[in-house]
């Protein structure tokens, strides 16, 4: 007994430093879908939009294999995925999937196998297409890690994969074609449709069914939303029932109940929903906004929606009008959110200000008319990745192209970056690779909270004025963008190179990371 018992917590503890593979394969094809009824060649995970949800569970280490069988040339055949939100640690800062930032996309009949070490992380994420505008083509679903103790457990009695929420923008022309029409008309294509767990209708198209989600009278729902949108906003609401938030952006927060929120593209929100009304069907209200509507008759917001329906109902829509949410509603407002763990935020070291403009400039070095600046740069990708010259010994800003608007910041500080107010700004969700910040302001609010401020990684930044900060305690270059891909496409980036030199000691790519460049410039397309 004795050696057992010598024996045991050895045993455990090497049970605990094991790690707990989780692999995964998508097939990256173009398949014909028609989620709202218009039938048109997308770029597909496994031939379904969304693609199929990736479950993990936390403390897993997942590899995620990406077999590219592209061939439809409408749409980019290389591609790159980005897994939105997971932090990665530094020495796997090689597999975050960034073009020309972290990696070089893969062509057609290349694997690639990421592998994302999940750490303590847990909540709702996504994953989709970083090159180009590609994920407007349909590459995108969702990726939820769940915690088998989760502190907020004791919140809801059902979380699963009929209660995720996937919103997205969906477009009926592909996405290199409406590349080309933005540059020659400095007009952003508005979107078709929106759609709700892939489903949803556009004027004039046929009537689709709308998706469902299924409830049972007394049950509670984590519901997780995801903003999977390329361009547009969504305002979310359901009839006759509040919402209350428990997470943003996979972050933990105290409950906070509201009737409607509006979701900036890249965001997710987890709400409990729930089923404490008269058993019937009710409509949830996925509001599509982005873009003047005169731009595409196709569009119409009070089309995007799906069904809350409760066991029992019949199996018909709402005989309640489609309204855009709550007459009086009490709105979600990002700066009234509070973390359930919250972390001390420590004072800045260094302070950055971002000013965002867009200057028309037919010869800019984006190729597009419609240029987007941060602080009169605009960000042009390089030929070789960042994280290649910072391997190859790059030492400070000057290594690198002013085009590529890459701040280079030591180890473990602590960054401040302030969106300057400007009345013309106009709204752009930034969203940071490999780790999350502390919104010290929010757009819509003069509160500065250096207290207890939520953690996320996309956040709005708007006319208003937002205050960010975080600490570069991930070794690396990381991409910091706007989740609006075509203002990121006119050159809306920049790159937060942390720690250089500890970028160097940490990360060791494998031989089919070190081989991805090669052979993207060996593509014949
Ligand atoms: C995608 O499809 C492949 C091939 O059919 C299958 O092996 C794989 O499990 C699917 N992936 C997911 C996440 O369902
Ligand atoms: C991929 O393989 C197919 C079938 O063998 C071939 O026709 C195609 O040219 C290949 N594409 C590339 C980019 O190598
Ligand atoms: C996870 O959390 C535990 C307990 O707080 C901590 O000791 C550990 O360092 C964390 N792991 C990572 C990868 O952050
Ligand atoms: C899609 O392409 C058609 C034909 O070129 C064009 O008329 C239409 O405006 C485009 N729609 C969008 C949203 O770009
Ligand atoms: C998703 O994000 C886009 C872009 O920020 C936004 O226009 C849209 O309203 C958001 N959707 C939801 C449901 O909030
Ligand atoms: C929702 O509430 C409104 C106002 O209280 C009521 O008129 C309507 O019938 C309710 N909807 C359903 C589906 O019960
Ligand atoms: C949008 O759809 C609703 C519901 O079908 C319809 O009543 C309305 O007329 C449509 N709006 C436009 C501008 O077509
Ligand atoms: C337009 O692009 C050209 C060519 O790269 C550049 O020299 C010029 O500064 C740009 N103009 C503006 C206003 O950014
Ligand atoms: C951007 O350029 C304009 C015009 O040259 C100048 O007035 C402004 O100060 C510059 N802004 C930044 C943030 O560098
Ligand atoms: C810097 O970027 C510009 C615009 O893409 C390009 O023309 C130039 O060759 C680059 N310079 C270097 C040194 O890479
Ligand atoms: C940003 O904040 C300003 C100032 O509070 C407000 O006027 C503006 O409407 C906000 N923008 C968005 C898109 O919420
Ligand atoms: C990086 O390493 C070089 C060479 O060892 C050293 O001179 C430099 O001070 C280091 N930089 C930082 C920011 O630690
Ligand atoms: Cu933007």
């Amino acid at each position: 007994m004795k050696l057992l018992a010598a024996i045991f917590p050895a045993f455990l503890a090497l049970l605990v430093a094991a790690q707990n593979f989780n692999d995964v394969t998508l097939e990256i094809i173009n398949t014909d879908l028609a989620p709202d009824g218009f039938t048109r060649s997308t770029v597909s995970a496994n031939g379904t939009f969304p693609g199929p949800i990736i479950r993990a569970t936390k403390g897993d280490t997942l590899r995620v294999t990406v077999n590219n069988q592209l061939t439809d040339p409408t749409m980019r055949r290389s591609t790159t995925l980005d897994f939105d939100g997971i932090f990665f640690d530094s020495s796997n800062v090689y597999n975050e999937g960034t073009p020309f930032v972290t990696t070089c996309p893969f062509g057609p009949n290349a694997s690639y196998t990421y592998v994302l070490p999940l750490g303590n992380q847990t909540g709702s994420y996504w994953y989709h297409s970083q090159l180009s505008l590609q994920y407007a083509d349909g590459l995108r679903g969702a990726l939820i890690i769940y915690d088998p103790d989760d502190p907020q457990a004791d919140l809801y009695d059902v979380d699963d994969d009929s209660t995720i929420w996937f919103l997205g923008d969906w477009w009926h022309n592909a996405s290199i074609a409406m590349l080309e029409s933005y540059q020659a008309t400095q007009i952003i294509p508005v979107a078709d449709s929106g759609l709700f767990n892939g489903a949803g209708r556009f004027n004039t198209g046929p009537l689709t069914e709308y998706a469902v989600s299924t409830v049972t009278s007394g049950t509670r729902y984590r519901m997780r939303i995801i903003n999977a949108s390329a361009r547009s906003d969504f305002t979310v609401s359901v009839d006759n029932h509040t919402m209350t938030v428990i997470g943003a952006d996979g972050v933990a927060t105290e409950p906070h109940t509201v009737t409607e929120m509006l979701i900036h593209a890249g965001q997710r929100y987890d709400i409990v929903l729930t089923a404490d009304q008269p058993v019937g069907n009710y409509w949830i209200n996925t509001i599509l906004s982005g873009g003047n509507a005169a731009h595409n008759l196709n569009l119409n917001a009070t089309l995007g929606r799906g069904i809350l329906r409760y066991e029992g109902a019949p199996n018909a829509e709402p005989t309640t009008p489609m309204t855009l949410g709550p007459a009086d509603p009490i709105i979600l407002n990002e700066w009234e959110l509070t973390p359930l763990d919250p972390v001390p935020v420590p004072p800045f070291d260094v302070e950055l200000s971002f000013v965002t403009s867009m200057t028309a400039n037919a010869s800019s070095p984006s190729g597009f008319n419609s240029q987007w600046n941060i602080n009169n740069v605009s960000y042009v990708s390089p030929v070789v990745p960042t994280l290649l010259k910072v391997l190859g010994g790059a030492t400070s800003a000057d290594d690198f192209n002013v085009t590529e608007n890459t701040f280079v910041i030591p180890a473990n500080k602590v960054v401040q970056i302030n969106f300057v107010p400007d009345p013309n700004n106009e709204l752009h969700p930034f969203h940071l690779h490999g780790g999350n910040f502390w919104v010290i302001k929010s757009n819509g609010s003069d509160i500065v909270n250096e207290v207890n401020p939520i953690r996320r990684d996309v956040a709005a930044a708007a006319s208003g004025g937002t205050i960010l900060r975080f600490t570069t305690d991930h070794a690396g270059p990381w991409f910091f963008h706007c989740h609006i891909f075509f203002h990121m496409n006119a050159g809306l980036a920049s790159v937060i190179a942390q720690g250089l030199n500890e970028t160097r000691t940490d990360v060791h790519p494998t031989e089919a990371w070190d081989n991805l460049c090669d052979a993207y410039y060996a593509l014949p397309c």
